[in-house]
């Protein structure tokens, strides 16, 4: 956002302040003070003028600037009403040399998961990718995706949702005690990189948010369905606040998706590239991998689908 913009915004939202005011503290004319404040109405801030000035009343929108503000995180925001893909977009920026910029869309006609599988994106969710350059080996980048999904199910408990996580990367809703669930956020980590260097990661994470359950693939729940509607701007702020605090320790990282996930003691079945196996998920290494307890002993699993089976 513009500089002017922003510190008007900080002004005013700590009460009301007049036109000279304004003026005079940012050393500009009134007539661009009352220019940057029609700007700012028209990206839906609402901006009240009283006798005693200019007053903030509240932020209803949901794009780059409304994003942007009060933002506790360093990340710059690219706001779309409709992309194909939001992760394609990331990587195109990645590629410029971004960096830190979240690419954020109200609907992507072309949402993509894992292994070319379809991401159902309509308008009310919120759709993310976050651009970062971080001084990881590609080995640690597991952490990034775990990263994303313990700020996900931060974010969405606080939302009131009972959120959990879903090895590697699903944030999910239990049904029962039997490890089944309904899946509420989809995560879709893209990287490039040489073999001792990540270039640059990006982390896509889909929340069905203000969206019926009833329009989205078989098994899915949403925000609105589990805790009503939220505020998507605040939820996107503290998913992206949630996301820095874990890129910059990640050491918290694998206790904190320990503490959120349902697959530990679960009997699962993983397909691997290298096959299927069929066991209990004992625990969650440093690095983020699985470590499940089959018959033949312990195997560790760096990637794959993972299924919960019920209890024997
Ligand atoms: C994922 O893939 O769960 C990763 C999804 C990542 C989506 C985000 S949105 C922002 C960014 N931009 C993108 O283009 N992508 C990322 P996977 O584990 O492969 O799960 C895909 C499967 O989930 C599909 O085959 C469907 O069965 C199911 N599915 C599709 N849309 C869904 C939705 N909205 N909610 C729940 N399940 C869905």
């Amino acid at each position: 956002m513009n500089e002017t913009r922003r510190a008007i915004l900080a002004a005013l939202s700590d009460g009301p302040v007049s036109g000279p005011e304004l003026a005079d503290d940012l050393e500009v004319s009134r007539a661009a003070v009352w220019k940057h404040i029609e700007e700012l109405r028209d990206a839906d801030f609402e901006i009240e003028s009283s006798p005693n000035g200019y007053e903030l009343a509240g932020v209803d929108a949901y794009n780059a600037p409304a994003i942007e503000f009060g933002l506790e995180a360093p990340f710059s925001i690219e706001y779309h009403d409709t992309l194909e893909s939001t992760n394609d977009r990331a990587r195109d920026l990645a590629a410029d040399g971004a960096v830190d910029v979240a690419v954020v869309a109200d609907e992507q006609t072309g949402g993509r998961g894992r292994l070319k599988r379809e991401w159902s994106s309509p308008s009310g969710g919120i759709w993310v990718s976050i651009v970062s350059r971080p001084e990881i080996t590609p080995a640690q980048a597991p952490l990034y995706t775990l990263a994303s999904a313990v700020a996900t199910a931060t974010v969405a408990r606080e939302a009131g949702v009972d959120a959990r996580i879903k090895w590697p990367n699903d944030v999910v809703v239990p049904v029962g005690d039997d490890g089944d669930y309904r899946k509420l956020v989809g995560i879709l980590t893209e990287m490039e990189g040489e073999t001792d260097r990540v270039e640059w990661l990006i982390a896509g994470i889909g929340v069905n948010a203000n969206l019926d359950a009833d329009g989205l693939p078989e098994g899915a729940t949403s925000v609105r369905n589990e805790a009503g509607d939220v505020d998507r701007r605040t939820f996107v702020q503290r998913l992206l606040e949630e996301f820095d605090r874990y890129r910059t320790d990640l050491d918290a990282v694998v206790p904190a998706w320990c503490d959120l996930a349902l697959t530990l003691g679960q009997r699962v079945r993983v397909e691997r590239p290298s096959g299927e196996i069929v066991g209990e998920a004992v625990d969650v290494t440093e690095s983020g991998t699985l470590e499940v307890e089959t018959d033949d002993g312990r195997v560790t699993v760096s990637a794959g689908d993972c299924e919960h089976l019920r209890p024997i």
